[in-house]
């Protein structure tokens, strides 16, 4: 009897685990995801957008993809003996509590092999991976210019770890 117990109890909490693993999801805030348009298909591109950490823990952004592009990799500009720099980097960490901003000149997302052009006005699905949330798939917009101020604060609700995304 004893035994059947402790083994109820492994299978609820084994149960329990993933619910427990979404919730956080959702305090991770991705919002005001644009891109820079692509005028020549095949040219690479840039995307951006704003990472909020409403959690007590920091977390890593690992990976970005879209199905546009070939490949997307996470880089940094920085400051080289006066010459700015542009560089790969395998994670971006969000401090726990903290806001990170992608931006033209800091960090960003560069995607290559386009498939086709990208014109302003554009949405596609861009999905973030981090290291201890779900994957979270949001739509990113072409835009000329990045997002007023008041529009790439704006915090929108995770949408829910489905794993599917719209195809047109
Ligand atoms: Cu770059």
């Amino acid at each position: 009897m004893q035994k059947i117990r402790l083994l109820l109890l492994m299978v609820v909490g084994g149960l329990l685990m993933p619910f427990g693993v979404h919730a956080e999801g959702e305090n991770i805030v991705v919002s005001g995801a644009w891109a820079r348009p692509v005028l020549v298909a095949g040219r690479p591109g840039a995307v951006y957008f704003d990472l909020h950490n409403q959690t007590n823990m920091p977390e890593q952004l690992l990976a970005v993809s879209t199905p546009l592009a070939g490949r997307a990799e996470l880089h940094v500009h920085k400051m080289e003996n006066g010459v700015m720099k542009m560089r790969q980097v395998t994670a971006v960490e969000i401090p726990a509590g903290g806001r990170l901003t992608f931006q033209p000149g800091g960090y960003h997302v560069m995607i290559f092999d386009v498939k086709d052009k990208l014109l302003p006005g554009q949405k596609f699905p861009l999905t973030l991976t981090f290291e201890k949330h779900a994957q979270v798939t949001l739509e990113a917009e072409v835009m000329m210019n990045p997002p007023a101020a008041s529009e790439a604060q704006g915090i929108t609700p995770l949408p829910h770890q489905d794993g599917h995304h719209k195809h047109h």
